[in-house]
């Protein structure tokens, strides 16, 4: 099973589910990556500033082949 190690740029989040069940509240804290398989996870992102279209925030796999064939994605705050 692969898992990937997800970054998100500009910005923190904490986990709030994965696999559909509530997080240990002792793992509440905010993250830089967190570790996604194929059950999935969900999280609540912290913006403090805007991401235009000239300047998105970028989220991506931290394995590089992955990343690399197209694991990255890019997001705008309004
Ligand atoms: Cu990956």
């Amino acid at each position: 099973m692969m898992i990937h190690p997800f970054h998100v740029h500009g910005c923190s989040f904490q986990v709030v589910s994965r696999a559909g069940q509530p997080v240990d509240p002792r793992t509440e804290g905010h993250k830089d990556v967190v570790v996604v398989d194929r059950r999935g996870v969900e999280i609540l992102l912290r913006v403090d500033q805007k991401a235009d279209k000239k300047t998105p925030f970028m989220l991506h796999c931290h394995i590089l082949q992955h990343e690399d064939a197209g694991m990255t994605g890019q997001f705008t705050v309004t």
